[in-house]
């Protein structure tokens, strides 16, 4: 069930150590859905990457695109498994002309950048490919309407957590958050709270 109880309990219940990854795929709305969806990403929130402009905001992006933050448990998915979720989920022989979409994978440390190359090398051709990789990661939070987008409007969802006593950052870094909003947007969700969760 979904009540204020069990998002404090499944919360509450999450790793202590956590890594981040960083994505440009498109309209950010998505991947924080899809990604959130998959077991081993704990939290996900959204914001803007990639360009050299200060303070960028959704009305004012410059020269930053829509990214999708993961923090996700090392002991249950690598960054390599990341990494094939993000190249399934574009096209990176292909880049929008909008930067604001455009495809970006950051690596934030060596290992990562490790394992980001030891993929390309063994799953796609570096000639032709489009997609930016990039080291230098400044990420700045979109405004809250855009986390967690899916949840939006469903007071049903939204008021649980009301009364849980969060607020928009508090639902935004919420792995619970993060399992709703992709079972709402319609992926599949291995989290027991969603089991017999209804609309009520
Ligand atoms: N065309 C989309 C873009 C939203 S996304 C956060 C819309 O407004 O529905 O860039």
């Amino acid at each position: 069930m979904c009540t204020p109880t069990t998002i404090r309990e499944y919360d509450r219940q999450t790793p202590e150590e956590t890594k981040t990854a960083t994505f440009g795929l498109g309209c950010f709305w998505g991947p924080d859905a899809s990604f959130g969806a998959r077991s081993g990403v704990v939290r996900t929130r959204v914001g803007y990457a990639g360009g050299t402009k200060p303070d960028p905001t959704y009305e004012v992006i410059g020269d930053h695109t829509e990214v999708v933050q993961l923090e996700y448990d090392p002991d249950q998915l690598s960054f390599t498994e990341l990494l094939e979720y993000a190249f399934d989920a574009h096209d990176p022989y292909h880049q929008p002309n909008k930067r604001q979409y455009q495809h970006i994978v950051f690596t934030e440390t060596t290992a990562q950048h490790e394992q980001l190359e030891s993929y390309l090398e063994a799953n796609l051709d570096r000639e032709r490919l489009t997609t930016r990789l990039e080291r230098d990661l400044e990420f700045t939070l979109a405004e809250p309407y855009h986390q967690k987008f899916n949840l939006r409007g469903k007071r049903w969802i939204t008021d649980v957590f009301e009364k849980a006593g969060y607020d928009d950052a508090d639902r935004r870094e919420s792995p619970a958050a993060a399992k709703l909003n992709a079972h709402v947007a319609g992926h599949e969700v291995d989290v027991a709270f969603l089991d017999d969760f209804e609309r009520a």
